[in-house]
């Protein structure tokens, strides 16, 4: 037997004596296998069966109200020394982390069954793929993990080859919020999970793994792990550019991903392809350029919001086959949630007759989870084992004010300020609370699994001598004017910024420089039809000047918190930005498109 299998047995065997499972099945991916949970689940109400004819093989998960998100303050990195997970992280020592969670885990498992998912991110046979195993309690888990990730025996086989994996081991406890800790050991590529069965907590292979782990193992191995949807642009000539863009979560990643080309662009011929829409592991190809997978193979996407004006592909790919969590239910037991129509739900998020004065009938954090392949717009490219070549980056959060459009940055380094200096208000995704402007450098600040100044030096270390970078840019989706509503239509429309972030690519759209980078030239964006109105058109493609001193100010606060760790050229470069302002009068770039 080969030393990986080995290792993996006795750390199986090992668990088990520590969790006292009642009995352990190792789970090889089959449709039957599939079967088996989800009859489980149906027997012990884990999970509901939807209306079988409107959404075949579809069902839905109520999880516990306390556990229905993201928990960042209970997430730690744990290094060895505290510095190397840096002030983006929480820290604890790994030989007091793995005590703390040792006592939780013990006799954690009695009466359940613990299963063994062995499982590949990225295509099975790709270079850049990573394995992994997790050992849950949860048939909820496995499901999902089925959906999100190539599991089971072909995984195994790899695991066997490679000869290492990432070690996950999650139970749901008492699901008490006090005894939940998600815990990363980077050096040891381990992560231990206990106490929630929510998706970024308990689907090891995703945010822990996909994310805190692999960003770690990337930095060793000159590689980036990056919260970015995949996204191919076919312009009329059959030309196709793929763009990774980094979103916080519930910033709109999964409807860029499954853009639908409309009215002009539909009618000459534009094609959008979806490769992935959370996470993207790039590296630098023979030929300089990176080169991206999409480590998943599913979608576990926001519901609220999706709806046939906002993401038509992504109801599409919800017709069968589909697990929904915390949305609400129909009188005729579908699916529903707010932005879906304008039905009236009969029963809320939490099994309850729907009432208004509960709030909303679906949990703003729902979720679905479908496998990429039943997405319309989902291209072959996204199995391909070399991964497809990325032109440009796209930095982006939810910015009400300040922040234009589109711009672009100047070159690699000021593209890699653009990322670190990213804003965004917080969304439901995480527990705490909403609408909070933070730093969320590269969208990355959940799911780093190091320091954030080493990060930010490891991505400039890819501008080097025979690289053939991708351009970087950011957008804002989210500008809002002075009644709070949304200036940019955003979601179809967006293709007219992909547009021209693509042009620029080829080098054949105008643009203006201004300090804070190069903004698109009048009548750059083709806004025909759209009806901004003056003061959006002023708002999306101008410049304040003063605000912008004052966004780089409080840049500069939040890079002095990273101290002498942070790369002389990232404040080399954030300086220089404050000097091109400070040399500029107010609203020098002001422009009509
Ligand atoms: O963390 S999850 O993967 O569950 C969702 C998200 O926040 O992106
Ligand atoms: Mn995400």
């Amino acid at each position: 037997m080969s030393s990986s299998l080995d290792a993996l047995n006795q750390w199986v065997a090992g668990v088990a004596t520590l969790t006292k499972p009642e009995r352990i099945q190792w789970c090889d991916g089959s449709d039957a296998e599939y079967r088996q949970l989800v009859d489980g689940m149906l027997t012990t109400g884990d999970l509901i069966a939807l209306n079988p004819t409107t959404h075949p093989r579809s069902y839905l998960h109520r999880s516990n109200p306390s556990d229905v998100a993201r928990v960042e303050h209970l997430t730690f990195v744990c290094t060895p020394r505290e510095a190397d997970a840096g002030p983006n992280n929480h820290w604890m020592d790994p030989a007091q982390a793995h005590a703390k969670v040792d006592a939780l885990f013990d006799g954690a498992m009695q009466g359940r069954t613990m299963y063994v998912i062995p499982y590949c991110m990225g295509p099975i046979d790709s270079p850049i793929a990573r394995c992994g195993v997790e050992i849950t309690d949860s048939p909820y888990v496995v499901a999902n993990m089925r959906i999100m990730t190539r599991m089971g025996a072909a995984a195994l086989a790899r695991i066997e080859r490679d000869g290492s994996f990432v070690r996950g081991l999650h139970s749901t406890g008492d699901l008490d919020p006090d005894k939940r800790f998600i815990m990363h050991f980077p050096e040891e590529l381990s992560i231990k999970s206990i106490g929630s069965g929510y998706g970024g907590n308990a689907l090891l292979g995703k945010k822990c793994h996909a994310l805190r782990i692999a960003s770690h193992q990337a930095r060793r191995e000159g590689w980036l792990a990056e919260h970015m949807l995949i996204v191919g642009v076919e312009d009329p000539r059959g030309e196709t550019h793929y763009i990774a863009a980094a979103f916080p979560s519930a910033c709109g990643k999964t409807n860029l991903a499954m853009l639908i080309p409309t009215g002009g662009y539909a009618k000459d011929g534009w094609k959008v392809w979806t490769v992935g829409d959370d996470i993207c592991w790039m590296t630098p190809g023979d030929d300089g350029r990176l080169w991206a997978i999409n480590p998943e193979a599913g979608f576990f996407g926001v519901a609220p919001g999706t709806g046939a004006n906002t993401n038509p592909n992504a109801l599409a790919t919800l017709a069968h086959d589909t697990i929904y969590t915390n949305v609400a239910l129909t009188s005729d037991n579908q699916p529903w949630w707010e932005g879906l129509d304008d039905r009236v739900p009969a029963v809320d998020w939490q099994g309850r007759p729907y009432d208004k004065a509960n709030g909303p009938a679906a949990h703003p954090n729902a979720r679905f989870t479908v496998s990429a392949r039943q997405c319309p717009s989902y291209t072959d490219k996204a199995e391909a084992a070399h991964g497809v070549p990325i032109s440009a980056i796209v930095f982006g959060g939810r910015r009400p004010s300040l922040v234009p459009l589109v711009f672009e940055a100047r070159d690699w380094t000021h593209g890699v300020l653009v990322g670190a200096a990213m804003g965004s208000e917080t969304t439901a995704a995480a527990t705490g609370a909403v609408g909070v402007m933070r730093r969320d450098s590269m969208a990355m600040k959940p799911f780093c699994g190091y320091n954030f100044a080493d990060y930010f030096s490891h991505w400039l270390s890819f501008d080097k001598p025979g690289a053939k970078l991708p351009k970087i840019f950011h957008v804002n989706w989210f500008r809002k004017d002075t009644d709070g509503k949304f200036m940019w239509p955003g979601y179809g429309e967006n293709l007219r910024v992909l547009e021209w972030i693509i042009r620029r690519v080829e080098g054949t759209a105008r643009g203006i420089d201004t300090p804070i980078g190069t903004l698109p030239a009048p009548g750059g964006i083709n806004v025909e039809g759209l009806a901004l109105g003056q003061a959006a058109e002023r708002a999306l493609f101008e410049v304040d000047t003063e605000g912008w001193a004052t966004e780089m100010t409080d840049i500069a606060s939040y890079l002095d918190g990273f101290g002498d760790r942070l790369p002389r050229a990232l404040r080399d470069e954030q300086q220089r930005m404050a000097a091109a302002l400070a040399n500029t009068a107010p609203r020098a770039w002001a422009q009509a498109v």
